[in-house]
């Protein structure tokens, strides 16, 4: 198994903490994208959105987009469940996972912020912009979660799911950027609770090889 990954890259996060969870190693290639490898011809003819995760199975079967490549894991390699068994729960956890890969974390990724800065955006206003989005998601999840009583331990019940995978995603995220989910209780207390898993912890943007140094 093979995924294209780097340090920073929260979609990739995912698929990291739900290879661990399942137990599966692969071998990284390593895609830098504050460097821009994601623009060079030989990634771009596996992904031409420039973007990762992908993964590629032993088999050869190769995936874009961190969501599918989720389910995919899931359903091929059932071990350490990652969604729940009926209908209405795992399209509510499929929607907890959309609130942060469709409508947050795609304002904030490399191609926008670049973007902003060639049209003259400063590195303070960039980071806003980024932070804004991600505070927005945070106050939808909490609202979300906390008045709906499907919540439990987890986002869904009391099984992490993938819903929680995305979730935490979301608060590091914020935390990249300098932001805190401090002010939004469950969303908190949730990814607190996942990060304790050091399948998933050891998934964090700052332990993969080429992450920055922790600040003496
Ligand atoms: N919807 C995609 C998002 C993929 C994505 O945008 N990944 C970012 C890193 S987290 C990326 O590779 N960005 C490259 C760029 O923006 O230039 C997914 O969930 O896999």
């Amino acid at each position: 198994m093979q995924l294209f990954t780097f340090w920073r890259s929260i979609a990739t996060f995912r698929v990291r903490a739900a290879l661990n969870l399942k137990g599966l190693s692969v071998q990284p290639t390593f895609i830098d994208l504050l460097a821009g490898d994601q623009h060079k011809p030989e990634f771009m003819g596996l992904n031409p959105m420039a973007a990762i995760p992908v993964f590629v199975d032993d088999d050869g079967t190769t995936l874009l987009q961190s969501l599918p490549i989720l389910e995919y894991l899931e359903e091929r390699y059932p071990q350490t469940p990652l969604m729940p068994k009926d209908f209405a729960g795992r399209a509510r956890v499929r929607a907890l996972a959309q609130m942060t890969i469709a409508d947050s974390h795609p304002l904030t990724v490399p191609r926008v912020r670049n973007y902003l800065s060639s049209m003259g955006a400063s590195p303070e206003v960039i980071n806003a912009w980024a932070t804004h989005w991600l505070t927005l998601g945070a106050e939808a999840y909490e609202k979300r979660l906390s008045g709906d009583k499907a919540t439990g331990t987890y986002c869904h019940g009391d099984q992490l799911s993938i819903a929680d995978i995305c979730l935490a995603g979301h608060v590091i995220a914020m935390n990249l950027f300098g932001a805190k989910a401090d002010a939004y209780p469950t969303v908190a207390r949730i990814a607190a609770l996942v990060m304790s898993d050091e399948r998933v912890a050891s998934a964090h943007p700052l332990r993969q090889p080429g992450a920055p140094a922790p600040k003496a």
